[in-house]
């Protein structure tokens, strides 16, 4: 069994914080649990362009408020706690905070910990074959 706790990942290398985001991961591949598990906050004013073309994502909406755009339709759904949306299409996307939101956020494949989305708001993906960080 796996326990852990949110407070003692803070400042470990399993948060990890960007200018738009900080996303504390809880499991990770290396758990061998198949997903990857992280609580991510959304600074609030921010903007966040994401396409995960190697990932599907579910989050859930734990507190705050914001909106979620679908670049293909420009369908915008809002966000607020009880929401939940799925990447089910690797959907690309605009994540909106207008107020500081907590996400609980699932990541299959498993993310290996220190992934920043790059200029395309993609993760790569990593292969089975290459170690695990
Ligand atoms: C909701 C979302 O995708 N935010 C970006 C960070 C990501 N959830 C992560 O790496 O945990």
């Amino acid at each position: 069994m796996i326990v852990r706790k949110l407070q003692d990942l803070l400042g470990t290398d399993k948060d990890v914080v960007t200018p738009n985001w900080a996303s504390r991961r809880l499991l990770l591949r290396k758990d061998g649990m198949g997903f990857s598990f992280h609580e991510t906050t959304v600074f609030a004013g921010t903007e966040t362009y994401i396409w995960y073309k190697n990932h599907l994502e579910a989050v859930y909406c734990v507190a705050g408020e914001g909106e979620i755009e679908e670049v293909a339709t420009g369908k915008i759904h809002p966000i607020a706690p009880g929401t939940m949306y799925a990447l089910n299409e690797h959907d690309r996307h605009y994540l909106r905070a207008r107020t500081e939101m907590r996400l609980v956020c699932v990541f299959c494949p498993p993310l290996t910990g220190r992934e920043v989305h790059d200029e395309e708001g993609t993760y790569p993906l990593v292969e089975e074959t290459e170690s695990i960080a």
